[in-house]
């Protein structure tokens, strides 16, 4: 292989393995990132808590879109776990990069029944949501547990 491939080699390798932080400046603003998503999602899921526990009047349209909100949410503070933000926060435990598998697993778990979440408050069934909720706030409760000082 001459120089010239290697180096088009290497150039397309790093670009396809952009790491998933790639678009973060620095590792504070990874953080900020993960906490964001955290703090946005806790607003829109802790309404639905308040309609789930008849601290607030249900309303079947603002919980279902509040349950989107929260499911799509779900989905993005993981990749601001990036390596080099470990120990950027006092919140996160340094087990999360211990065992970043099982903190990933945790991670899908709570997707899972956020998605599990949407599709209850589509049918505007108040049971149904609250159900859906308390399987949703143990799946954050576990991981917090575990990995949230
Ligand atoms: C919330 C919120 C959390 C979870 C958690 C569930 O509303 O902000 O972090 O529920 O308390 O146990």
């Amino acid at each position: 292989m001459t120089i010239q491939r290697a180096l088009i080699t290497l150039a397309v390798a790093t670009t396809l393995a952009a790491p998933a932080f790639a678009q973060f400046k620095n590792d504070e603003h990874a953080v900020k990132y993960r906490q964001g998503a955290f703090t946005t999602m806790a607003v829109h899921f802790g309404r639905i808590g308040a309609m789930a526990n008849g601290k607030i009047k249900f309303d079947a349209p603002t919980a279902k879109r509040d349950a989107e909100v929260v499911a799509v949410l779900s989905t993005l503070p993981w990749m601001g776990f990036t390596e080099g933000s470990e120990g950027k926060s006092d919140k996160a435990k340094p087990e999360i990069w211990m065992e970043m598998d099982k903190f990933k697993a945790k991670a899908q778990a709570m997707q899972d029944k956020a998605a599990a979440l949407s599709v209850a408050a589509q049918t505007g069934d108040l049971d149904r949501i609250k159900s859906a909720f308390g399987a949703t706030a143990q799946s954050c409760k576990a991981c917090h547990d575990a990995y949230k000082n």
